[in-house]
């Protein structure tokens, strides 16, 4: 949960990420059937956002101000901003509409993301002149969100809209309103849950005593810890006089600078897809693929490939006849090869996978046309049936040869049905599964972390 500003080196990280998005994109696609329909979408929804926040590069770093009416988030955004931002041209900020600060870049594209209207855009150019404290502001880009308690349905639409792109979020609580339910129940702990990074200040320490300030914000961190963000810091400020706005900046521009914290939201954001997705699979339980060469070896037989290579190794000593000639597989027990396999290949997943693995992999009816196809287009070896003379010196060994080779090429017929038809797909579901497993297992080495840390 807590907000660590390590600098990473960013092309990397991004290529990392954008590789597992992409992963956790096909691995969906494969299975999703496998999947309730409501985690699917929010999956889904959760993979789009990764991948255009990705897209938009991860550089810039998008700070919303999220808190409830009152709280003290246009005073603080004006605070932060100081006044040397260009307002030309700008409308004035209402309660309704997202207002967007940014420094000393183009993020236009980030800010269209975003929904921001042009004319609530500000842009802060940073240059050589300024000072070190407003340079190293330089990326952020800070969000004025509407009231998340606001009685327009409108306002908090836009709040829940926009929180979920935010990469890092300034929660804005005043003394008055800091225990409000709503806060808690409905934002900081889902906040907390997701694992988004998050700030909190307290603002308008200024109308307390510096005892009742701490002591308000003792009993903040206290309920915080109940909401889960157990690492987040309470900030006493006062967007009005200025009181330790300056902690804040510092704190903003270490977010900036390490040009993780986009990343790292990201991140979340893919860890609580994965924890979306655990309910559809099964901790601690690999799928594991049964043997192929046995379904093969299974049908030809049934197909009466073993009793092909019988009498061709007869014949191959010398006995009169023909061989074995109708090669036939029937749809019933083709179909019981399947189903066994799928068993066999989903034991121990949840049974939603069995569906998905029955449905990827060809019918009994498919199988068996197909495989007869195949065998009566085999090229199937001439045994020579000696016979006089020859015939008494046959040896035991041509006809294990005769046999051998006529098993080879009734289970290659075969293995060019069943391996596209049925082990591939197969395959490919368990390598959604175990790209799935390891997006859920990833949460919790990073608990393990944390609780280490
Ligand atoms: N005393 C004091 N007043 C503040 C502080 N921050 C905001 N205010 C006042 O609180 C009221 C609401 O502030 P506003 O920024 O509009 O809150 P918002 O609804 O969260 O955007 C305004 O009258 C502000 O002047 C502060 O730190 N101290
Ligand atoms: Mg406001």
């Amino acid at each position: 949960m807590s907000v660590q500003f390590v600098p990473l080196e960013p092309a990397s990280e991004t290529a990392a990420l954008r590789d597992r998005v992409a992963r956790l994109r096909s691995a969906m696609e494969w299975a999703s059937d496998a999947i309730p329909a409501g985690v699917r979408d929010e999956v889904f929804a959760t993979i789009d956002r990764c991948e255009e926040r990705l897209a938009l590069g991860v550089d810039n770093t998008v700070v919303a101000l999220a808190g409830g009416t009152g709280s003290g988030k246009s005073t603080l955004f004006n605070a932060i901003l100081g006044r040397e931002f260009a307002v030309s041209g700008v409308a004035r900020p209402t309660t309704s509409d997202v207002s967007a600060a940014v420094w000393g870049v183009d993020a236009s594209a980030l800010l269209d993301w975003l929904g921001v209207a042009p004319q609530r855009r500000l842009a802060r150019v940073i240059d050589e002149l300024d000072d070190e404290d407003e340079k190293s502001l330089a990326g952020l880009v800070l969000l004025d969100l509407p009231d998340h308690d606001s009685v327009n349905p409108d306002n908090r639409a836009t709040v829940d809209r926009i929180i979920p792109m935010a990469d890092l979020l300034l929660w804005v609580v005043d003394p008055q309103k800091y225990a409000d339910n709503a806060l808690h129940s409905a934002y900081l702990e889902a906040a907390s849950q997701q694992q988004r990074p998050s700030l909190v200040v307290l603002n308008h320490v200024d109308r307390l005593s510096t005892e009742d300030a701490w002591a308000v914000a003792r009993d903040l961190q206290r309920l915080l810890a109940v909401d889960g963000m157990t690492q987040v810091p309470v900030m006493p400020i006062s967007a009005k006089t200025g009181q330790s706005l300056d902690i804040l900046r510092a704190e903003l521009a270490g977010a900036v600078a390490g040009k993780t914290v986009a990343a790292e939201a990201v991140r979340a954001d893919l860890v609580y897809a994965g924890r979306l997705l655990s309910g559809a699979l099964a901790r601690g339980t690999e799928p594991t693929l049964p043997d192929a060469e046995e379904l093969v070896q299974a049908l030809a037989a049934a197909a009466g490939v073993d009793a092909r290579a019988e009498s061709a190794a007869a014949r191959a000593k010398g006995a009169a006849g023909e061989l074995a000639g109708s090669l036939r597989l029937s749809v019933a027990t083709a179909e019981r090869e399947r189903l066994d396999w799928v068993d066999a290949a989903t034991d121990g997943l949840p049974p939603t996978w069995r569906r998905v693995v029955a449905d990827a992999t060809g019918e009994g009816a498919e199988l068996a046309e197909a495989i007869q196809a195949e065998l009566a287009a085999a090229p199937w070896p001439d045994i020579e049936r000696p016979t006089g003379i020859k015939a008494l010196f046959a040896r035991a060994g041509a006809a294990a040869r005769a046999r051998r080779r006529t098993l080879d090429v009734g289970r290659a017929a075969v293995r060019l049905v069943v391996m596209p038809q049925v082990v591939e797909p197969t395959e490919t579901i368990h390598q959604a599964y175990r790209a799935m497993d390891e997006l859920t297992r990833l949460e919790a080495v990073q608990a393990a972390d944390e609780e280490n840390a």
